[in-house]
């Protein structure tokens, strides 16, 4: 923020966060969660990115749109996230789908997910909207975002990122003029437009948005009277906009953060096994991209409180350790080796046991002599004694979901049929 512009634009601003979604790509582990819900990091989840953004960014009223299987979400935001205190000024809402103007209706698509609860919004009472999607792996000031949006006179403000172009077909894809104001925009083009001048590159939409919290009320009615719309801030409202009003993008890059120790923009849609698997094993970088122990940007969360995590001699006197690893609360590593490993919180680790490039989700229990390498385990499974799991390719198919790449998603009910 800029002192001698008064007051940040992020008190006077309400972070709506669409966490709706299944993240069906994640295959098993959104079986019984939401993709925001899904953990990250050892000891918080996926939706904590965006609403650790929203609180270090300033914002204090922030609503949760949820839809699909949304117990696991809302149990972790009731539980670390409901500190946000209306006698503050502040407030924290769950939205379920829940037929607050249409009687019947879920749901349609992200923009029905906000449309319907203008009351809550017109009752909170923001100058400003920054709708944000739950699911997402990133640090960002949106008091920035906010700022240029305000400077620059905006009708709706587009957060962006270059990406190679063939990328691309995941995003909404836009063309800028030399002042940053999207001319055209359009939702997962099957053959991405470059940016002129880069025909490798092109401009993608992070599903960040900025608006007057009255030019998005009139957008999102006049679109709920559309027969044809389909509801959605990509495919019509984002584009509606782009030809009748002024759409400005913006950039994010590092500074998008205050902290000067983060070395250079990190946003990841953590939306596969593989980007999962990947984006949690690359925190055990000595310099890893995304720095989880950065205190001028704190990772907020739920978590429980656990004794510390403990490592042991097994009885025959085989050391437990870890190295280039990080090691959760509440876990005992005994006479077991890691290397190159996330263990989130309570994993108990037995003798002659190995991980290798493991993404352990709580409460998993490794039986004496397994042996895995990459591998993705969700909460609670219990790898049977001697699993060995990464030396061979076609038994891991058939076992378990192993993906291009040659990662293993491992679940409880796929340890069971192992009989
Ligand atoms: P996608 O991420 O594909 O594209 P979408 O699947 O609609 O868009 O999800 C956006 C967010 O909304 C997610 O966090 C999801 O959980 C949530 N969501 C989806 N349906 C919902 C519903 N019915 N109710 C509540 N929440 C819901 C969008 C933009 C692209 C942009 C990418 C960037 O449309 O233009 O490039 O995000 O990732
Ligand atoms: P998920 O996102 O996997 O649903 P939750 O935190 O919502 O995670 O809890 C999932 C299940 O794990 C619940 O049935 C819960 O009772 C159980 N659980 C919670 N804490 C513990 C614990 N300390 N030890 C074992 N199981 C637990």
């Amino acid at each position: 923020m800029d002192e001698r512009r008064g007051q940040p634009l992020a008190r006077d601003a309400m972070a709506y966060v669409l966490a709706g979604g299944r993240g069906s790509r994640l295959k098993e582990l959104t079986d019984t969660r939401a993709k925001p819900a899904v953990y990250f990091g050892g000891k918080s989840r996926i939706i904590d990115f965006a609403l650790s953004n929203a609180l270090n960014s300033g914002i204090r009223r922030i609503g949760v749109a949820t839809q699909y299987k949304a117990h696991s979400l809302i149990r972790h935001l009731q539980r670390g996230w409901n500190f946000l205190r209306p006698e503050r000024n502040e407030s924290f809402d769950i939205l379920p789908a829940s037929q607050r103007i249409s009687e019947f209706q879920w749901y349609e698509g992200t923009a029905d997910a906000v449309y319907q609860n203008i009351d809550i919004i017109e009752d909170i009472a923001p100058e400003y909207m920054v709708i944000l999607a739950g699911d997402h792996i990133y640090k960002m000031d949106y008091e920035i975002m906010l700022r240029q949006h305000v400077d620059s006179g905006a009708d709706v403000t587009v957060a962006c990122m270059e990406v190679p172009r063939m990328e691309a077909v995941a995003f909404g894809v836009m063309h800028v003029d030399a002042n940053d104001r999207i001319v055209d925009f359009v939702e997962k083009p099957a053959d991405p437009p470059a940016i002129p001048g880069q025909p490798d590159v092109a401009l993608a939409s992070l599903g960040i948005y900025v608006f007057h919290t009255r030019t998005l009320i009139e957008e999102l009615r006049r679109d709920a009277a559309d027969p044809r719309s389909s509801r959605d801030f990509g495919k019509d409202i984002i584009p509606h906009l782009v030809t009748g009003a002024k759409a400005v993008a913006h950039r994010f890059s590092a500074s998008c953060v205050r902290s000067p120790e983060e070395p250079a923009a990190y946003w990841r849609d953590v939306g596969t096994v593989d980007a999962y698997w990947e984006a949690n094993i690359d925190l055990t970088d000595v310099v890893p991209q995304l720095d989880l122990y950065d205190r001028e940007w704190p990772l907020w969360t739920y978590a429980e409180l656990t004794p510390p995590a403990k490592f042991v001699h097994d009885e025959d006197g085989r050391r437990g350790q870890a190295v280039s690893s990080l090691i959760s609360g509440d876990c005992i590593i005994s006479g077991a080796n890691i290397h190159r490993s996330l263990v989130s919180t309570g994993t108990r680790a037995r003798s002659f046991s190995s991980l290798d490039e493991a993404v352990v989700l709580p409460y998993c229990k490794i039986g004496r002599g397994a042996r895995l390498s990459r591998v993705v385990i969700d909460r609670g499974v219990v790898i049977p004694d001697g699993l060995v799991v990464g030396e061979d390719a076609e038994l891991d198919a058939r076992r378990f979901r192993r993906t291009d790449k040659g990662i293993s998603l491992i679940t409880q009910p796929m340890i069971d049929a192992l009989g």
